[in-house]
């Protein structure tokens, strides 16, 4: 016999996950099997230094989505495509991976009781990402290739096999990620002027604009903002017009030169009056040591393009515009490039002896 599962109650109101907070923004039922880790209400941090480097009155704040329970944003597709996937009887999910995807990926099979595979390029995945994927319980195939070719893959691994695919051209993907905007209009009583964001699959960029567009819809905000989309340079193919087909950056994330969602990227390019930026590996590894290091928020280098870009693009930044930046990833899943980026600061083999100690820390 099934038992009835037990009901869990919280004393205080506690949050309890996306898909019931915004449930009737999305494509659940009541008989819908959702599969969540409580993820979503995020805080949306004003950082003051970045903005008085602004000036002219422009407020900015940073939606630290590496607070999510995978520590990525990536957590707020995944709730939802898991759960249709589950509702659909699905029994495994596929996806490919610069690493959050296939974080999020096996942590939403796995809670949910489903098998996950991911495929990664060998060698450029962080390494907190890759240690996720595989305490999470997912088959981890690292490929001779990169992401794009990855992606390839799964997409015909997915129509010829068994698996769910739940890459971001899973359209529940970008049903739950919407929330992140539902969220910043919750959080500032309105929609920013402007949203700047890391730009890989162009999944996330595409995902804040239905946000945003459903809302205004409702009332619930009277203006859309400009959506400033940011890529690395060297892998920046909506900035280019066309495929990068070797795309090289230090943030292994958005380290992708054929991105999944291109028409949706210029359509929202379009709709929003917005544009797509590159930013150098130099630029998005200032922003990323200036958030740690004057604001206290460790974000991954990736998140950090889209701060990059603002302060890249400071000058066409209207006189008292709110500025909001997506901080896509917590800083904890790349720890090389941060030990790298602070070895300034670093010593190492120092004697266990007081006086060597207050030399260095050079005391008065
Ligand atoms: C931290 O995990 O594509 O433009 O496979 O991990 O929606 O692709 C990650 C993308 C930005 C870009 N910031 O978002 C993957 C993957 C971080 C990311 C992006 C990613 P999209």
């Amino acid at each position: 016999m099934i038992s009835s599962p037990v009901v869990p109650v919280f004393a205080v109101r506690a949050w309890p996950g996306l898909i019931e907070a915004y449930r009737p923004y999305l494509p659940v039922t009541p008989e819908t099997p959702v599969i969540t880790l409580h993820e979503g209400n995020t805080p949306l941090i004003p950082v003051p230094t970045i903005a008085a480097e602004m000036g002219r009155g422009v407020q900015v704040f940073v939606k630290y989505d590496g607070l999510n329970p995978t520590g990525s944003f990536k957590d707020r597709g995944m709730t939802l495509a898991v759960t249709k996937a589950k509702e659909a009887g699905a029994q495994a999910v596929i996806c490919a991976s610069t690493g959050n995807t296939s974080a999020a990926a096996a942590a939403y099979a796995r809670r949910g009781g489903l098998k996950a595979y991911v495929i990664i390029p060998d060698g450029y995945v962080a390494m907190g990402k890759l240690a996720q994927a595989l305490l999470y319980g997912a088959e981890v195939i690292a490929i001779q290739g990169n992401f794009d070719q990855a992606l390839e893959i799964v997409r015909d691994l997915s129509e010829m096999y068994p698996v769910t695919l739940v890459n971001s051209v899973n359209p529940y993907r970008l049903e739950g990620q919407k929330t992140a905007a539902f969220e910043v209009v919750d959080a500032l009583g309105n929609a920013p002027d402007w949203l700047c964001i890391p730009v890989g699959n162009a999944g996330n960029i595409t995902a804040y604009w239905m946000g945003f567009c459903q809302y205004h819809q409702e009332g619930r905000c009277d203006r859309l903002p400009r959506m400033m989309g940011f890529q690395a340079a060297g892998a920046s193919p909506l900035v280019q017009g066309h495929v990068v087909s070797h795309p090289e950056t230090v943030a292994t994330a958005i380290r992708i030169g054929n991105p999944a969602n291109w028409e949706r990227a210029i359509a929202v390019q379009h709709a929003s009056q917005g544009s797509f930026s590159a930013v150098t590996d130099a630029e998005i590894l200032r922003a990323y040591q200036k958030l740690a290091s004057q604001e206290g928020i460790f974000c991954e280098p990736a998140s950090a393009a889209s701060v990059a870009g603002l302060l890249k693009c400071k000058d066409q930044v209207p006189e008292a515009a709110t500025v909001v930046c997506v901080l896509t990833g917590n800083g904890l899943k790349d720890p090389d490039t941060a030990i790298q980026q602070g070895s300034d600061h670093f010593h190492p083999g120092v004697p266990a002896n007081l006086e060597k100690i207050a030399e260095i820390m050079q005391l008065p």
